[in-house]
This record gives C-alpha cells, structure tokens and sequence, in this order.
C-alpha cells in the first residue's frame, strides 16, 4: 500500500466485508462461487502496517428479514429471481424515494445461526471493530454506511447497523477506505460507493473480492468506477477514475 502513498497524507483502514459461512462453498446457503478462496490475501491485507483500523462486517438478519424469499408468498418468492417492494419505515422528507425493489435471497446469516459466523480462515483476532448490519426486519442493508433508503439519522440506522462506521473513521482522521470480502456485486460495492459518499477516497481491491454474478463484474466495475470509486489490481494499484 506504501506506493498509494503519492499524495501525502495516507490514514487507511480497510474494511472486510461478510467473509461468513453462508456465502461461502460449500455448504453457505449463499455461496458465491470461490469466496472462500481469497481469504489467505485478505490475511496478508490485515497485516499491513499502517492501518489505522481493521474492520470486519458481519451480514446479520433476523428469521423474519424481508430479502428471505421465505418470507413471501408466492409466486413471487424465488430466490434470486424474484423482487418485491420495501418501504422504508422512517419516512424523512427530501431523502430517497421510499419504496425500494427489494431482490429475494435464500435464507442467510441469521444471528448466531452456524452460516452467520466468519470463517475460519480469516485472522478475526486482527480486527478492532465487527459491525453487524441487516438486522432491521423491513430494510435491506448491504453497506456497512447506510440502509438501503440512504438512511442516516443513527436513531434510524442503529435498529438496522451495531456501529456508525462514517463517525468511527471521522473520528480516527481517516483519509483511504480500502474495501474487500463478499459480495463483489452486493455488500462490497454498496459499501465502496457508499465511502465515496461518506467523504473518503474509495479503493476496491479486485483479487480480494468474489461476485455472485461473475459474468456482471465489468459491468459493475464501469459503475463503480463512475461513482468515484477506484478499482485497483495489487500487482497494478494504477487509478482509473
Ligand atoms: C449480501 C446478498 C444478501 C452480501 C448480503 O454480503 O453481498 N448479498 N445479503
Ligand atoms: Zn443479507
């Protein structure tokens, strides 16, 4: 990370997204193709000096969270497939649209459930903060920043997230959010774009994260791109706004 250093002051922290049992093979109910395979570099990222902090996110829902396709009737309760809309319960004025189409999922990290846990793996004693998102029943959370409605005020985010991540880092003078885990087209993208927005430079770390869809990743990395993040190789940390 030394050579990300070009312009001056440089106070990292990187961010692990959702490295749980349930989006990992072989038995996560959402395994995202080898999503366990990238946790021996995300280890190697975690021992960098420098970091200011370590963080983990840890996907966190309760039985009856609204992307559970079970938790719909059908027909339109696919996994996956199907999408149904969520309207956010703190309704503020001059914020985001509030209904949200909302993509049904398995049945995944449920609180204190085996898929809920971090793998293995990963060296979980290194991190100095584990935020739990997701845990709101009637709202999406795939940043660890923000809900899905862009919600803010911590009386509302706090029913949905353990920790608010934007004044931890204000409060730590963090200049570089470097952001890894699962998944690519979900968590660790929400939570990319949503660094951007939260005031801080955004880097995504390519060979540390696995997608979903793998076929929409170029797609997704042109969107990233656009929201200001940086997409950057380790062999390559070459900046392409
Ligand atoms: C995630 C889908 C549903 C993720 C979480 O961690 O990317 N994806 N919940
Ligand atoms: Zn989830």
């Amino acid at each position: 990370m030394a050579d990300l250093e070009a312009d001056g002051h440089f106070v990292p922290v990187i961010i692990v997204v959702d490295m749980q049992e349930d989006f990992c093979p072989p038995d996560g109910s959402l395994a995202v193709q080898d999503g366990r395979s990238i946790a021996p570099l995300i280890n190697t990222l975690l021992s960098q000096p420098g970091l200011v902090m370590r963080i983990a996110s840890q996907d966190c829902h309760p039985p009856d969270h609204i992307s559970f396709a079970n938790n719909h009737p059908p027909p339109n309760n696919r996994p996956f497939e199907s999408f149904v809309e969520m309207t956010n319960p703190h309704p503020s004025p001059g914020r985001d649209p509030e209904t949200k189409l909302q993509q049904l999922w398995p049945v995944h990290c449920v609180e204190g459930s085996p898929g809920f846990a971090i793998i293995p793996e990963i060296e979980a004693d290194k991190f100095d903060l584990v935020v739990r998102k997701g845990k709101h029943p009637q709202i999406e959370m795939y940043s660890v920043f923000a809900d899905a409605f862009g919600n803010i005020d911590p009386t509302v985010t706090m029913q949905s997230v353990s920790a608010d991540v934007t004044s931890e880092l204000q409060a730590k003078g963090v200049t570089d959010v470097f952001v890894v885990g699962l998944a690519g087209d979900f968590c660790v993208r929400c939570t990319a774009v949503d660094a951007v927005k939260a005031g801080f430079k955004s880097w995504l770390i390519e060979e540390a994260t696995k997608c979903v869809v793998p076929a929409n990743w170029e797609q997704t990395k042109d969107e990233l791109r656009t929201a200001g993040v940086s997409v950057i190789n380790l062999d390559h940390p070459t900046v392409r706004r």
